[in-house]
Formats: C-alpha cells, sequence, structure tokens
C-alpha cells in the first residue's frame, strides 16, 4: 500500500468538496503543519487550475475562531446556542443510550438520519453512514432537495443522468444557459463557452433574472417563472412546422415523434407568448437559431426544476436536442447532469445487504418539518443531522425550527460549526474537514472521478463522519465486520468495479470515466430509445407527451424566486465574515413598475411575506426581473442580521416528479417596510 503519511510541509493535490458541478482539482499549499493557500490544479483536465473566490479564501473556514473542536452539549434552551464542552467518551454515551432507549420504546425507525452533500466525498456522504443506520434499521431519508425532479424527469427522456461530456463543448456553435446561473454556479462551463465563443459560438440564456449569467450572454431571454415548458413546446412547434428537424434521427432513435408532431401544433407562438411573456418573435428566432445551429449545446439548470411542474419542464427540454439529431454530433446535447456516467460499486460501498430485509420507512427532507411536527407511528423521536443545515435550507424553515424544538426530540448534529440547525441539538459533535479525511469524488457535471488523501491532521477532537459512525456501532455492541471497514478498504471494494481506472487515479488523483460510444443504440428507457413519448409516465399518472402545467393559483400577487449566490455554497460560507462581505447583502431585484406602483425606491427596506413567514431586505428596483416577479440570491445565517431565512417563505409542496423541492414556486406579498 501506498504511503499517505502526512508532512508538515510541502504541496498536495486535493479535491473540493462542495456540492459543486465543476468538482475542481486543488492544490494545498502547507507549511508548519497548515494550510496556508488553496488554489487550482493546472494538471486536473477540465477545470485546469481556475477555482472560485469562495474556495480561495478556505482557510478562513478551516481555521476560523468559531470552527468546534469538541463535542458539546446543550446547557440552554433549544434554538439558543448554549453548550458546554464534554468528552467524545460521554457524548458517545449519551446518544447510544438514548438510542436504546428509544429502540426499546418506539423501535429503530423512531431515529431518523437527515444528511445532504455538506461534503460531496463518497465514503463521507453516502458511505459508512448507509451501512450504519442500515444496521440500525433507522428510517430512512429521501435525499431529494436538490435535483430529484429534474432526474426524474430527464431520465423519463432519456433514462438516466448522463448527457454531453462538457470537455467537448468547445465545439459548440450555440451555447442555451437554461435556468442555470452559471458564472457563479458552474463556472468552468462559462470557460469552455468562452473558448466556443472565440470560433464563433452564440450564447443564449433564458432565466427568470438577468444576474451575472444573463449578463455575459450574447442574447438574454427573460422568462416567466415555471412556464419554460411553454417556451420548449413552442420551439417544438416551430421545429416541426419549418422542416428543422432530423427526420432520420428521430426514427432511428426516438419514440412517439409524430405523436409529438401533432401534439405541439396547439402550442403556437401567439399562445406560447401569452404564458411565458417571450414575444412571439423572440421564440422564431430562437427556434430556427436551434434548429439551423450545429452543433447546439443545452445546458439545463436547477433553478427551472425546482417548481411545481420542475419534472416535466426538464423532461420536455431534454427532448430537444432529439428533435434536431444533436446528441450524434461532438459537443451537441444537452446536460442536466452527469452523475451516473462515472461507476463504481454502490452495493459495495453502502452495504444494503446490512438492512437484513427489514423494510424500513423513508421520509422526505423537504416535508421534514411537517414531518418533525406531524408524523405518528412511530413520530421521529431522533434526528441526526451531517452534512447539511436544515434549519437554513430546507422550506418552510418556521415548520422546521418548531419541529427541531420540541422538546421529546433527541438531536445530533456532526458538523464543523454551531449552524442554525446545531443551535437545536443536545449533542453537537465537532468534524473533520474533507482535507483532513480519505475519500473519492465523483462529479455531476465532468466525467472525472478524483482522490482524496488527509493532507492536514484532525482539527482539534474533529472526527470525520465514517470515524463517528465507526464509534457509534461499537458503543451498540454491533459485530458486523462491514460497520469496521477503514475508509482504505471502503475505497477500494467501491472502485473494484468502475469505469475508471485505478492506474490513472494512482497517478494523477483523478482518473476518467470510460464510456461506451453507442450509448444512444441502447439507452435504459423502457423502448431502449429517446422517449418523446412514454409509456411509462403515462402508467404513473402524467401526460406521456410533454405539456405545459401551469404553477398553482395563490393569492399573493408576486413569484418569489430565492436562489443561491455567488460567495456561499447553500448556506456553507454565510457564516464568514469575509464572504459575506463579498457580497452586497441580501437584496430583493424587483421590476421598476412594480417598485413604481408600491411607493419602493431602490436601497429602502421592503418587507415580503404569505402566510408562512417575512422576510425584510433592501430594494433594487429596474429591468433584471418582469413585472409580478420578485428575486433574492443567498441563504444568509441568522449571524447577517436584520435578516430573516428566505426558506421562511418557501412552501414544502413537494414537484410533480421525483417529490423534489418547490423553492421557487413561492408567492408573496411585498411593502415598504
Ligand atoms: N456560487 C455558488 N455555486 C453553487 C451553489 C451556490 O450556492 N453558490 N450551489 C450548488 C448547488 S447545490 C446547486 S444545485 C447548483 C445550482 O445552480 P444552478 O443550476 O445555476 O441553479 P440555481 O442557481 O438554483 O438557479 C439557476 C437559475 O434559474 C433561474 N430560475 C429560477 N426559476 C426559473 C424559471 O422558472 N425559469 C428559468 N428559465 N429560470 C429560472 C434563477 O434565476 C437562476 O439564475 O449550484 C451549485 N453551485
Ligand atoms: N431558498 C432556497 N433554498 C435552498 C436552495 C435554493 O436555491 N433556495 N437550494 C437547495 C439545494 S439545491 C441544496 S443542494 C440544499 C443544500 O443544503 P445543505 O446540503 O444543507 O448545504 P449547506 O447549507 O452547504 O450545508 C452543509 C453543511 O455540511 C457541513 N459539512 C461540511 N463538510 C462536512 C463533513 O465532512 N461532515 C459533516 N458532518 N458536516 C460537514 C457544513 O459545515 C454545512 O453546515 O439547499 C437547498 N435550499
Ligand atoms: S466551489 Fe465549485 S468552482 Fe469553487 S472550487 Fe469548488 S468545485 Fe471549483
Ligand atoms: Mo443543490
Amino acid at each position: 500500500m501506498e504511503d499517505h503519511s502526512i508532512q508538515r510541509n510541502g504541496v498536495f493535490k486535493s479535491v473540493c468538496p462542495l456540492d459543486c458541478p465543476d468538482q475542481c482539482g486543488l492544490v494545498l499549499y502547507k507549511k508548519d503543519g497548515k494550510i496556508k493557500k488553496v488554489d487550482g490544479d493546472l494538471d486536473h483536465p477540465v477545470t485546469k487550475g481556475a477555482i472560485c473566490n469562495k474556495v480561495r479564501h478556505m482557510t478562513e473556514r478551516l481555521y476560523d475562531k468559531k470552527r468546534i473542536g469538541h463535542p458539546l452539549k446543550r446547557v440552554g434552551p433549544k434554538g439558543e446556542g448554549r453548550f458546554k464542552r464534554i468528552s467524545w467518551e460521554e457524548a458517545v454515551k449519551i446518544i447510544t443510550s438514548a438510542w436504546q432507549d428509544l429502540i426499546k420504546k418506539e423501535g429503530p425507525e423512531s431515529i431518523l438520519p437527515y444528511s445532504f452533500y455538506g461534503n460531496m466525498g463518497r465514503i463521507s456522504a453516502e458511505g459508512m453512514d448507509r451501512r450504519f443506520f442500515h444496521r440500525l434499521g433507522a428510517s430512512r431519508l429521501k435525499r431529494t432537495i436538490c435535483s430529484s425532479a429534474g432526474a426524474a424527469g430527464y431520465a423519463f427522456t432519456m433514462g438516466g443522468s448522463f448527457g454531453t461530456d462538457p470537455e467537448e463543448t468547445v465545439h459548440a456553435k450555440l451555447f442555451i444557459m437554461w435556468g442555470i446561473n452559471a458564472v457563479s454556479t458552474n463556472m468552468h462551463q462559462v470557460t469552455l463557452a468562452q473558448q466556443a465563443r472565440k470560433n464563433g459560438a452564440k450564447i443564449v440564456v433564458i432565466d427568470v433574472h438577468k444576474n451575472q449569467t444573463g449578463r455575459w450572454g450574447d442574447w438574454f431571454i427573460p422568462i416567466k417563472p415555471g412556464t419554460d415548458t411553454a417556451l420548449a413546446l413552442g420551439m417544438m412547434h416551430v421545429l416541426f412546422e419549418e422542416g428543422l428537424t432530423d427526420e432520420p434521427f428521430m426514427k432511428k432513435y426516438t419514440v412517439g415523434h409524430e405523436e409529438l408532431r401533432d401534439h405541439v401544433k396547439v402550442y403556437n407562438p401567439y399562445t406560447v407568448s401569452e404564458i411565458t411573456g417571450v414575444p412571439v418573435e423572440d421564440i422564431y428566432e430562437l427556434a430556427r437559431l436551434y434548429g439551423k445551429t450545429t452543433p447546439s449545446f443545452i445546458r439545463i439548470g436547477n433553478g427551472i426544476q425546482h417548481h411545481d411542474n420542475g419534472g416535466m419542464c426538464i423532461r420536455t427540454i431534454a427532448c430537444l436536442p432529439a428533435l434536431t439529431g444533436q446528441w450524434l454530433q461532438k459537443g451537441g446535447g444537452a446536460i442536466k447532469g452527469n452523475g451516473s456516467v462515472i461507476q463504481f460499486s454502490q452495493y459495495a460501498l453502502q452495504r444494503p445487504d446490512l438492512l437484513e430485509k427489514k423494510t424500513t420507512r423513508a421520509i422526505n427532507m423537504n416535508s421534514i418539518g411537517k414531518e418533525l411536527i406531524d408524523r405518528e407511528d412511530p413520530p421521529i423521536r431522533s434526528l441526526y443531522v451531517y452534512n447539511s443545515n436544515p434549519a437554513l435550507v430546507a422550506p418552510e424553515s418556521n415548520k422546521v425550527r418548531k419541529g427541531l424544538k420540541r422538546e421529546d426530540l433527541f438531536t445530533v448534529v456532526h458538523d464543523m460549526f454551531i449552524t442554525e440547525t446545531a443551535k437545536y441539538a443536545d449533542i453537537i459533535l465537532p468534524a473533520a474537514s474533507s482535507f483532513e479525511s480519505t475519500d473519492f469524488y465523483t462529479s455531476y457535471w465532468h466525467h472525472y472521478m478524483q482522490l482524496q488523501y488527509p493532507v492536514v491532521e484532525h482539527y482539534k477532537e474533529s472526527k470525520t463522519n465514517s470515524e463517528v459512525f465507526r464509534l457509534l456501532a461499537e458503543a451498540l455492541g454491533f459485530k458486523e465486520k462491514e460497520l469496521y471497514d477503514s475508509d482504505e478498504v471502503m475505497l477500494r471494494e467501491a472502485l473494484k468495479h468502475s469505469n475508471v481506472e485505478w492506474t490513472d487515479l494512482k497517478e494523477n488523483h483523478y482518473g476518467k470515466a470510460l464510456r461506451s460510444t453507442n450509448i444512444l443504440d441502447d439507452l435504459p428507457t423502457p423502448s431502449g430509445k429517446i422517449e418523446l413519448l412514454s409509456k411509462r409516465m403515462e402508467k404513473l399518472g402524467h401526460p406521456p407527451l410533454p405539456t405545459y402545467v401551469p404553477l398553482p393559483e395563490e393569492e399573493e400577487p408576486f413569484l418569489f424566486v430565492p436562489g443561491p449566490n455567488h460567495s456561499f455554497l447553500n448556506s456553507t460560507f454565510s457564516n464568514n465574515e469575509k464572504h459575506r462581505k463579498l457580497e452586497k447583502g441580501p437584496i430583493l431585484h424587483i421590476h421598476e413598475d412594480d417598485a413604481y406602483a408600491k411607493g419602493i425606491k431602490n436601497w429602502d427596506m421592503v418587507k415580503i411575506w404569505n402566510n408562512r413567514g417575512q422576510c425584510k431586505m433592501k430594494a433594487a428596483a429596474g429591468q433584471n426581473v418582469l413585472p409580478g416577479v420578485v428575486v433574492c440570491q443567498g441563504l444568509w445565517s441568522d449571524e447577517a442580521r436584520g435578516f430573516s431565512n428566505v426558506n421562511t417563505l418557501t412552501p414544502d409542496r413537494l414537484s410533480d416528479m421525483g417529490e423534489g423541492a418547490v423553492f421557487f414556486s413561492s408567492r408573496v406579498h411585498m411593502e415598504k417596510a
């Protein structure tokens, strides 16, 4: 086995652990045992040494005075944030005796793990935790907060989460950035598009907000939230009507193109313009541009699927490249996500056999507030949170916090900081950072896997996720040897059957997934083809052909779109002063006509509210959004004072497909504060 011992000084390869499609290769500069500088790895074939500003300032976070180094026990009321230091021994004892008690009285399903991708490491995010909670027989969590609506919708059309190789998009002549704020959220796709632009490529941005990405594009198309399905159908109408479709491609590789041709007749540009707010002539121009440019590439963002109709929206847009045969063009096609391109053994990693045929219940993370308050048979009596900050990031946060406040709920939070969620914990456990861990990373955008070996010692008494689960397993007296495998053993077992070569990984810290070239010949859809018409959808109660379904009507007049911002990564970094300063503060973008009608001037404080909660922030009036739409960015920490969390306003309804979150389908009233 190779030597992975930690050196005091030097330059070390690493990988960005954050939930970001780019998954950059990093180099860490170490002096006297500490990381002094975080930079990009010039050798990484996709990210090529460029990284974002937020991670350039990662050392702020690693050595932040507020980072926790010891287990803590709550001494004040839930939510107040008063804790005292305890030992690991005591913390583990408190947790395991509470759980043993619960298991006896209410069964193990009264315990719920809650996690997401604060650290994307496969072992940290979905490795030993799965083994442990399977063995425990705890409730399972449906991890649906991010992209599950879109993933489900895309899979109805294409069969799974795979698309164009982003490295090939340099050859594209047209980019449609559709509901993605790529300048902030996928910067290397922007770099690749810039290269293509030098060779004459055009960049179209379709968004509800003229943000950095909208300003960067050649043509910005503003659209009413939740109406993109109609725009895509209008494009199809024109493509069929004007003979811009690739008939041989559709015959060979799709099912349902004749039905679709008929079906989209009703979506003429006049009707579609009424729905979307996009002018008739722009719909024609966009469709013709798409129909006549090859290779054309669509980067499908996460924004359009955080809506009640988000699954259908992605399912529909995913049909477009098939209409013009773009999947056969180098650099053409689309990316929603490439999460299933890299293969390895999930079974070896997660050991579902440890469930031993127990059929445990599954609870949707998007409804965590409701579930904490209302769930019975048995109620959730204990919550174990890691890699996530639900008090800030989950919808209906007033409900979430009401649930977290329950005196009869035993909450453990494992994190690097006393997050908004951790303030409600009975026990807080200190987390080691990814740079202190052994793990492997698989991007959901590019096709590379990367390895991480510890570069620094654990911060104070902190522990990695898998270390904590091994400790808990031992204290509970579990005998299964899989619960004690080292990270290195888990990694080797998971990668035994992978389409990434171990020799590449060992040599470079990264390796590219080998893909079969004729993927279109046998897609993992029921028909093996691209399904423009899906019988499976029909069986599940969806329209079998792409269909526009409007967002639910509510009484509040403004559609409210609270997305992520440039300088935070979801709520990560929002507790750091440096990163907060990089942003101007929580700002509400309002159309100037709406502002005028409400007597709101630039930089006035405004109040927005609905029956779920309220929020105050500064107004920016102008033309960055359409009338009737208000937009703000960033999941701001409670520490950013004078401002309350945007998720007090978002609904915990579930999307049409994939039981996803609908953060961007909320509506609000607005007034000058
Ligand atoms: N800097 C930074 N990078 C990040 C993150 C971060 O917080 N900060 N988060 C990471 C994570 S977890 C994710 S999932 C991705 C998300 O990154 P993206 O895929 O870019 O998704 P969002 O930023 O949520 O939304 C993208 C855009 O959709 C627009 N939008 C909202 N509703 C609609 C609509 O109905 N139609 C159209 N056409 N546009 C709409 C929003 O205005 C926004 O500009 O980014 C990752 N990268
Ligand atoms: N209004 C609104 N809400 C949203 C969104 C939006 O666009 N608008 N976006 C949604 C989306 S797409 C997503 S993906 C979610 C993301 O929501 P979360 O997954 O909760 O992401 P973060 O807020 O970054 O929280 C991650 C936490 O993990 C911790 N952490 C990091 N590394 C480790 C580790 O190794 N071990 C442990 N135990 N902890 C660690 C970090 O310190 C941080 O507190 O938010 C969703 N919420
Ligand atoms: S957050 Fe994204 S862009 Fe920034 S370093 Fe990490 S992977 Fe790269
Ligand atoms: Mo996400």
